[in-house]
């Protein structure tokens, strides 16, 4: 009965137009930073790997050392069904149920702060399966 998509509308904030008109800034030229090569066809700030097991994730409350397009990659090392859902400011982003040895991996986009992850199949979060993703700036 778990899993239910909250999708997330995003609030835009109109600002009032009708005083004055809005002075376009400068075009700055800001250098893009340069990092090391991808590793996949998504540039991703930072992974976080995970361990899915009855009934608890491995780690815990991890750290996120740099905030943006986050991998999460989640391997089901128990022997019953598991999955990891990360409940972001969009909405929740998971795996499929993973079976026994399975490996998931989705992208999140996180700015910087708290988030929680858990496993989101029956009562699995109750039993122990959650925790926190600390993200830095
Ligand atoms: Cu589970």
């Amino acid at each position: 009965m778990r899993g239910g998509l909250v999708a997330a509308v995003a609030v835009v904030a109109l600002s009032a137009a009708g005083c004055g008109e809005q002075r376009d800034d400068v075009a700055r030229t800001v250098p893009e930073p340069v990092g090391p090569a991808p590793t996949t066809d998504v540039r991703t700030a930072a992974t976080a790997e995970v361990s899915l097991v009855e009934y608890a994730l491995d780690v815990r409350d991890p750290r996120v050392a740099k905030a943006g397009l986050i991998a999460f990659a989640a391997t089901n090392d128990g022997l019953v069904l598991h999955a990891l859902a990360v409940d972001g400011p969009a909405g929740t982003a998971r795996t499929p149920a993973l079976r026994l040895g399975e490996r998931g991996v989705f992208t999140v986009r996180l700015p910087p702060g708290r988030y929680k992850w858990y496993c989101p199949i029956a009562d699995h979060e109750q039993r122990g399966m959650v925790g926190r993703v600390r993200v830095a700036e």
